[in-house]
């Protein structure tokens, strides 16, 4: 495919007012008659032809202004409807195709999932339904009418509300009509059908609109989706409360389905979601799952101001909605749960998926300048890292700054499509801040590097702090200019409290310094005695920080910073640094220090149990990886973790087993964050005193799994004993699929923990389970949880020595390819870090990778990935 560039955006030639669709379901030949009310845009290019996207359309029949047109004043291909001399200025065109939902195995478009009809439009999906110009600047009013039998489909859901239903005479048919009165891109039309039971509930806005609330699931989960409803009423009631913004329909719908390409979708007034982030119980999901549940619930929620009232221009924009709107979720999960701990959990994703896709062949500016395949964009770089952008701009601006932008933002462009100088601009203007530098976040790819040392002046009572920055060249951006970065740091005193931060004579506002220079320096006096900084508190600024700091300053910082993010940042560090040493040499340094601040943190009764959880959890091997950055020997790497991992369970072995029992649970099972804490902390000692593999620690395990009232700790428990070459393993991996056999969320997790195991025996293990009856190459989630979860998450099999877990995942991607092209892209992108790992595994990757290129018949989503990655 051809590339898009964004300098070469233009306006529609061709608006559309309105537009009515009529959809007659049925299983292979559903009719779609759209009427497009469509208008010759004055800003558009003059004289332009009428030019409708398609993809893979049957054209059935078309008409103007009632009148069907025939022969040559139109050309129609499956891609493209071409009117080359439209009639008029302002016209109605009428369309019919035929689409074969059964056959949609991409899932974009209109497709069916457990027998049931559902729609996935962004960002061009739209146009396997029906001609349309689906592109998001094109906003309309949509009136959908949906027609289907009534035994296949007794619910019918549209956008926006409901006004009209009925049964169509004569007939086993029925209908309902659902109108937007909010004018809309295509990609966020929906529409489903089906055999569905819904659980209801209302919700009363500040202003006093009754807004009817439904969730759709399958019928026989309707208990499932209790906690999903309470999540949106929290969701709809905190951005009232932080952002001012209400809803504004009168009708609220969420669908779960099984197959879904992404998390959810947040089409107007009717959300579809992947099953994954609906359904909970106690006993089949995790801590985790609930959190990812509340998060994506509202997520989509929150897209109805940031992404549906102001949508974005082009694609090009995507970061406008999704950067904000996790920014967003991330802010009210914070508020919902605990701040730092919620901070540090996302911290640790970005720097697992994001840092890594900026350090590697992938990496791309939050708002790309050009693309090919638009689908392979859906990044956590315009998702989390976007995220991110915005809250430097909150942290630069302070809280009352930032919130006057939001609300000149949503003041200047609702109903509008906006673009990221529009976003930027708002925050200007509202605080009169020259934000150009600023912006260069949104341009420059690559995780800057920020190289800081401290200065110690005795006499003066001064600290000086010498601060380098480099952003690394990424593809397409071999030089770079320097970033405004917000520093936030403290000055920590011997006696561990914090010193008055002042620049000559000048306090630090909020304890953030900003660095806008290549070099710069900052002189902070008034100081008593040699202070430890403390570095980029709360992650501020998202790059990677290189300082002058001593194992001996980490130790005190894990035990003493009043930050709590940098008290969770001084004891990874102190073990990233083991760890790489570990896997450098084959034998790791002395461990003394990270004993030493892990006990700390453990017996600190100040601290709440999610914390400790999260501190005392070693870097991954991922982490690792990432920071040695080339000839990465991952058996090496693995092999550092585990050892340090002995070293750390053996030390703490008395400490662990005290917490053990603490943390057991005092009442019936609650999915709240502080009790999630307790179960997380104690799951982490469970590991620590199973990792020497002793009888005992096995058998703790053992009893755990067998006894455990919720997921979190039966899976856990399970995870322990799969990392171990016991007989209990199999026993156990047998009693969890025999007890949840038939639930597929749950297999999933049964998937995933035996695509984790760091042993040779994975890979066949992994095949054979392709050809178990509960896998299908058909369902994303089955897809993601085992070759996913193998290509992702267990680095020493994907890139064994012998290059067969390389050649097996690109098998399984050129197989997925001809159903999904969208998941087999999502699953090549895992060797974006192909290049950091040591010869022998790199040359077998990019040989696979190679395969996989030269493959004729690729669909774009694959052949963009495989071609990037090589570049
Ligand atoms: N817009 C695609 C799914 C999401 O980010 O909400
Ligand atoms: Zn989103």
């Amino acid at each position: 495919p051809k590339a898009i560039h964004l300098s070469d955006y233009r306006p529609p030639a061709w608006l559309v007012d309105k537009v009515d669709l009529d959809f007659s379901l049925h299983p292979s030949q559903t009719r779609v008659t759209s009427k497009l009310s469509l208008r010759r845009n004055p800003a558009g290019a003059p004289g332009a032809p009428v030019v409708l996207d398609g993809d893979g359309l049957t054209l059935v029949r078309l008409a103007i202004d009632g009148k069907p047109l025939a022969g040559p004043s139109f050309e129609a291909t499956p891609d493209r409807l071409t009117l080359a001399h439209p009639p008029a200025d302002a016209f109605v065109l009428e369309i019919e195709t035929l689409v074969d939902p059964t056959a949609n195995t991409q899932l974009m478009g209109l497709y069916r999932t457990s027998s049931n009809y559902c729609t996935q439009c962004e960002p061009e999906g739209f146009r396997r339904i029906t001609y349309y110009p689906d592109r998001p600047d094109v906003l309309s009013v949509f009136t959908t009418r949906v027609e289907a039998d009534e035994a296949e489909a007794p619910v019918l859901l549209g956008n926006g509300n409901l006004v009209e239903s009925g049964k169509v005479d004569g007939t086993s048919r029925h209908y309902a009509v659902w109108h937007d009165p909010w004018p809309k891109p295509s990609y966020l039309f929906a529409l489903v059908g089906g055999r569905l039971a819904k659980i209801s509930d209302s919700f009363l806005t500040r202003s006093g609109r009754e807004v009817e609330l439904g969730i759709y699931v399958e019928h026989g989960k309707e208990a499932r989706a209790g906690y999903a409803m309470d999540a949106l009423k929290r969701s709809m009631r905190w951005d009232e409360e932080a952002f001012g913004r209400e809803y504004d329909l009168d009708v609220f719908n969420i669908v779960a389905v099984s197959d879904f390409n992404m998390g959810a979708m947040e089409n107007k007034g009717l959300n579809v979601f992947n099953d994954k982030y609906v359904l909970a119980t106690p006993e089949t999901a995790t801590d985790a799952d609930y959190s990812g549940i509340e998060g994506v619930i509202a997520h989509e929620y929150f897209h109805n101001w940031t992404g549906n009232r102001i949508t974005c221009r082009d694609w090009f924009q995507l970061c406008l909605k999704e950067g904000l709107t996790v920014f967003r979720d991330q802010e009210f999960s914070s508020d919902e749960r605990s701040r730092p701990v919620k901070r540090i959990a996302d911290v640790r994703a970005l720097k697992a998926a994001q840092f890594t896709e900026d350090q590697g062949p992938l990496a791309h500016p939050v708002r790309p300048e050009t693309y090919r395949e638009i689908n392979n964009f859906y990044t956590a770089t315009v998702y989390e890292k976007g995220a991110e952008v915005v809250r430097m701009l909150k942290t630069l601006l302070g809280e009352a700054g930032f919130r006057a932008g939001m609300d000149l933002y949503f003041e200047r462009h609702d109903g509008e499509a906006a673009t990221i100088e529009d976003f930027v601009a708002s925050f200007a203007d509202a605080t009169g801040r020259d934000l150009s530098q600023f912006a260069l976040w949104y341009a420059q790819s690559g995780t800057p590097v920020l190289t800081v040392s401290g200065a110690w002046d005795a006499e003066a009572g001064t600290y000086r702090l010498d601060v380098a920055q480099e952003v690394p060249p990424t593809p397409g951006q071999p030089t770079k200019k320097p970033m405004l970065i917000p520093l936030a740091l403290g000055l920590v005193g011997p006696d561990g409290r914090d010193r008055p931060l002042a620049l000559g004579n000048t306090p630090v506002e909020n304890g953030v310094v900003e660095v806008s220079e290549a070099r710069q320096s900052f002189l902070f006096t008034g100081l008593d005695a040699r202070p430890v900084p403390s570095l980029n508190r709360g992650f501020s600024a998202p790059v990677n920080l290189v300082s002058d700091l001593t194992e001996q300053d980490r130790v005190f910082l894990a035990a003493h910073d009043a930050d709590p993010f940098n008290r969770f940042d001084a004891i990874q560090r102190i073990a990233l640094e083991m760890l790489k040493t570990g896997a450098r040499t084959g034998s790791l340094p002395a461990t003394e220090a990270l004993v030493t601040a892990a006990r700390a943190i453990l017996a600190d009764t100040t601290l709440d149990a999610a914390f400790k959880a999260q501190a005392l959890a070693l870097p991954g091997e991922g982490e690792v990886a990432r920071e040695l950055a080339k000839d990465v020997d991952p058996d090496a790497v693995f092999a550092a973790r585990k050892a340090l991992r002995l070293a750390v369970g053996t030390a703490l072995e008395g400490a662990f087993a005290t917490t053990y029992a603490a943390m057991a649970a005092t009442g019936p099972f609650s999915p709240d964050a502080a009790s999630a804490g307790r179960r997380a902390l104690r799951n982490l000692s469970l590991d620590f005193l199973a990792v020497t593999g002793s009888a005992e620690g096995i058998a703790r395990a053992k009893a755990q799994f067998e006894a455990a009232d919720n997921m979190t700790d039966r899976i856990t428990a399970l995870a322990v004993l799969t990392q171990h070459e016991v007989p209990e393993r199999e026993a156990a991996l047998q009693a969890f699929y025999d007890r949840f056999e038939r639930d597929a969320l749950v297999i999933d997790k049964w998937f995933t923990l035996q695509a984790q195991i760091a042993a040779p025996g994975t890979l066949e293990r992994i095949k054979d389970l392709m050809l178990h009856p509960a896998f299908s190459l058909g369902n994303p989630n089955r897809v993601r949880s085992l070759v996913g979860a193998f290509a992702a998450t267990n680095p020493t099999q994907f890139n064994r020595a012998d290059g067969a877990g390389h050649e097996f995942v690109t098998d399984v991607v050129l197989t997925l390819d001809g159903k999904n092209p969208q998941v087999a892209a999502r699953l090549l992108a895992s060797f974006k870090t192909f290049r950091q790992l040591e010869p022998v595994r790199r040359a077998s990757a990019e040989r696979a990778l190679r395969k996989v290129a030269e493959t004729p018949g690729l669909s774009p989503d694959v052949a963009d990935i495989a071609t990037r990655a090589l570049g």
